[in-house]
């Protein structure tokens, strides 16, 4: 798949021309590479298939784009951008990751006082250079410094995200053919970000040599295991064992490493030993295999993977007190979904086939509001003409809402008056702008809206790119149950937020949630997976999370 690459140079390409202050271009560039990163085929194959016009027919891939592409796909290399990178000083593309630091912002240190790099940057600000600058001050020479410091941390750590994990090992365990095969770790256990990618199999020393074709670099080979680095640059490692240990060995290898290790004390206290191989008294096993039963030894209740992570599972195990999360098939509907009316890649139909496919029995429209230009927000003529559109859509088994992402303002108002917000079935409030104000205020008066039934990705975080925006969490929490506004867990990869231990202060406090995939595009709706392993690992109960039950259930909470 050379989708990841390509998308990864439009990125750039974007960033590099609004540098260079160049109109449109970067939004198409940067709207290509969404499309690129998110689409299920190779671009290779498209080519192989279908040619330049294969390519054309994308959506958000216009003519000149293609033709980079097959430049690509032609020779490994695009010219244009080796052309662009060498026009502006590498380290002035790396001060975009800085939180806060845009294409105006970097040209302007630049400008007046030669930053040309992170390094610059961070040197500038210890010298208390920038807040001297007009338009920034000391507050914003603060923020420059965290951000850094967030950035730093990020560089350095390498770790993926928990879809793009998944993704890949998907991908090898279905080149694999292995008879029983499983991703382990912290991929397994939904963790947020990966370090590796760790998998138990049965099988042989051919599965082996199977598994090490499929790297750039092999970095282990032994009889039963391997380690490579795929081409994303990622490292994998596969552990062959025979049939009879498998579930031992998925234990052993799904961890997380602390838990295992409180395991291991409470088998030795009941003069036990628990290693890869399985549960022993006296070199003799005791265990049968399964994970559950290895549990069941030590005298504990089954502790589900999500919740692995030495943080009171054990005890709540010694008491019979796991809660029964939430499953995998439990969602019944998604409410935070972008179409084509604003800055999703398909038509309103196509998104609600896709929900029926997935076997929703709802699926809800929640474009942008009129606020949001950038992100295509509808104004209020659009609004009406998007719910007589949804109103007509009839399709068998599935019911569509219309609902809308509404930008919570800068003084807490929301971006549609109450009689427009009244005509809808729901309305999500968000969050977009403004982030270094008292974010908190805005959300405690936006959810006193009775129209406002949702609160999206309540702290704004991008993960690897943005801490998000400082909210008192308690205040938020508080409110949103006295005015019964649910709690997104927005299921977005790059999002997960609320994140794992919100979650569960959340749903300790008593609040309601919703999980929603944020999709801007049929593929985005498959998020929910990602969404509910962060429910899970936030010990959720199938009864906190709201999208579980059925609408007519769903609309009596929103008083609609
Ligand atoms: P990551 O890769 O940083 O996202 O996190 P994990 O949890 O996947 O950690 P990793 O890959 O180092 O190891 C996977 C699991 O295998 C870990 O959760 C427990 C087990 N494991 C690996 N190495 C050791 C070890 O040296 N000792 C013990 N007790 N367990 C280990
Ligand atoms: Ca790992
Ligand atoms: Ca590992
Ligand atoms: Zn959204």
């Amino acid at each position: 798949m050379i989708n990841k690459e390509i998308a990864k140079i439009f990125y750039e390409i974007s960033e590099i021309l609004k540098l260079k202050n160049v109109q449109w271009k970067p939004a198409a560039y940067n709207k290509a590479a969404r499309v690129i990163e998110d689409l299920d085929d190779d671009l290779k194959d498209i080519y192989k298939e279908k040619g330049i016009k294969g390519l054309d027919e994308i959506p958000g891939v216009g003519s000149g784009i293609a033709k980079k592409i097959e430049e690509y796909i032609k020779t490994g290399r695009i010219k244009k951008y080796i052309e662009l990178k060498k026009s502006i000083p590498k380290g002035l593309i790396e001060m975009l990751n800085v939180e806060g630091i845009g294409p105006k912002k970097a040209q302007f240190l630049y400008k007046k006082l030669k930053i040309k790099s992170v390094t610059d940057l961070e040197k500038a600000a210890k010298k208390h250079k920038i807040k001297e600058l007009e338009r920034f001050g000391e507050k914003s020479e603060k923020d420059i410094e965290e951000s850094i410091k967030f950035f730093k941390k990020n560089k350095n750590s390498k770790r993926i995200l928990l879809g793009d994990a998944l993704g890949i090992a998907d991908e090898i365990i279905s080149k694999l053919n292995a008879e029983e095969i499983l991703v382990c770790g912290s991929a397994r256990r939904m963790y947020e970000t990966v370090g590796d990618i760790d998998i138990a199999a049965t099988g042989d020393k051919k599965l082996i040599e199977k598994f090490c074709m499929l790297g750039k670099r092999i970095l282990a080979k032994g009889n039963t295991k391997a380690s490579i680095i795929t081409k994303d640059d990622v490292q994998v490692d596969l552990r062959v064992v025979p049939k009879k240990d498998f579930w031992s060995a998925v234990h052993y290898f799904t961890g997380g490493k602390d838990h295992s290790v409180e395991l291991r004390k409470i088998a030795i206290k009941k003069g036990m030993k628990l290693n890869e191989y399985g549960l022993f008294k006296k070199d003799k096993r005791i265990d049968t295999g399964s994970e559950r039963d290895i549990y069941k030894k030590l005298g504990l209740q089954f502790i589900p993977a999500e919740m692995r992570e030495n943080k009171g599972e054990i005890e709540s195990a010694t008491k019979n007190k796991i809660p029964e999360l939430i499953n995998y098939n439990d969602v019944k509907g998604d409410l935070h979904v972008h179409t084509k009316w604003s800055d999703g890649e398909n038509s309103i139909i196509k998104m609600v086939k896709e929900a029926k496919k997935i076997g929703y029995d709802y699926i809800g429209i929640s474009d942008h509001s009129q606020t949001r230009k950038i992100a295509g927000g509808l104004s209020v003529d659009e609004l009406i003409k998007e719910i007589n559109e949804v109103k007509k859509v009839k399709i068998p088994g599935i019911k569509v809402l219309i609902g809308n992402e509404v930008d919570i303002l800068g003084d807490g108002s929301l971006d549609y008056d109450d009689k427009v917000l009244s005509k809808l079935d729901y309305a999500i409030g968000s969050i977009h702008s403004g982030f270094s104000g008292d974010v908190t205020k805005r959300i405690l008066k936006a959810m006193e809206n009775k129209y406002m039934n949702i609160l999206a990705h309540p702290t704004g975080r991008l993960i690897q790119e943005r801490k998000g925006y400082e909210i008192n969490f308690k205040e938020v929490l508080r409110v949103a149950k006295e005015t019964k506004t649910l709690l997104e867990i927005n299921a977005h990869p790059s999002r997960l937020d609320l994140r794992d231990e919100m979650i569960r202060t959340a749903i300790e406090n008593g609040n309601k949630l919703i999980i929603g995939t944020d999709a801007h595009s049929v593929d985005g709706l498959r998020y929910m997976k990602f969404g509910i392993g962060q429910a899970r690992r936030g010990w959720a109960r199938k009864k906190d999370i709201t999208n579980t039950m059925s609408w007519n259930e769903l609309r009596k909470m929103f008083n609609r």
